[in-house]
């Protein structure tokens, strides 16, 4: 993956684009988590924002930075959501859920007016080529990777690090990665994973997304639609 350095540009100049009052979308990972960071100090400097986070990660950091949180089910809607992914192509479609926390992010970016990416360089692409994770219901597991096998694609359960057996989400659900090869065609395999029966949320991000912060070596380069 890219650098802290340019994970921090990214994270930070996102941040920048918050306005007082906004209801912010507080996203995942190590990038977006240099955004909260910013927005913790800019609360330190009197700005008045609201954060609705995306993992329980998300809320444990902008509690600590100082960044007031909200459940999602308490507000009305999000002026930006900020959020990492794991690759993005020259549309904007993006995969995420490499922390596993895609089926919470996907409902904060639905509910945005305005979707920012914070990256680097290293998650950049011209076609979209990493596996897509996939929320699973426990129990349908084996049902969800005949479907995915019947759509071409070669399913891995995601397995905990510190932990035996299976990483389990904030939901209390399983994550699948399924590895299409490369994804010429986003949209119409979001669909079709969006009805596989089982599948509570695909890490497909199509359509979502409208800019992405890329942190370089010396800045960050803005890419729209
Ligand atoms: O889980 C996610 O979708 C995150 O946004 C993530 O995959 C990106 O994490 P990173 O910024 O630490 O690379």
């Amino acid at each position: 993956g890219g650098s802290d350095e340019q994970k921090r540009r990214a994270g930070e100049r996102a941040a920048e684009a918050v306005e007082d009052g906004d209801v912010v979308g507080l996203g995942t990972g190590s990038t977006a988590a240099y955004a909260i960071r910013a927005l913790g100090r800019a609360v330190d400097d009197g700005l008045d924002v609201v954060g609705i986070p995306t993992s329980f990660d998300s809320r444990q950091l902008a509690r600590e930075v100082g960044v007031p949180v909200r459940s999602l089910e308490a507000i009305e809607g999000i002026d930006l959501a900020i959020d990492g992914a794991d690759q993005f192509d020259s549309q904007l479609a993006a995969i995420k859920g490499g922390g596993a926390a895609h089926a919470r992010e996907k409902v904060v970016a639905a509910a945005a007016d305005r979707l920012v990416l914070v990256v680097d360089p290293s998650k950049s692409a011209a076609t979209l080529t990493r596996s897509v994770p996939l929320e699973v219901l426990p129990d349908a597991r084996p049902a969800v990777e005949r479907d995915v096998a019947d759509l071409g694609g070669a399913s891995t359960l995601r397995r905990a690090e510190r932990k035996d057996g299976p990483v389990v989400t904030d939901n209390g659900n399983l994550v699948l990665d399924c590895d299409f090869g490369p994804i010429d065609d986003p949209g119409r395999l979001a669909s079709s994973l969006a009805s596989v029966p089982g599948v509570v949320e695909h890490g497909l991000f199509v359509g979502l997304a409208d800019a992405a912060y890329v942190g370089t070596d010396d800045g960050v380069e803005v890419r729209t639609r």
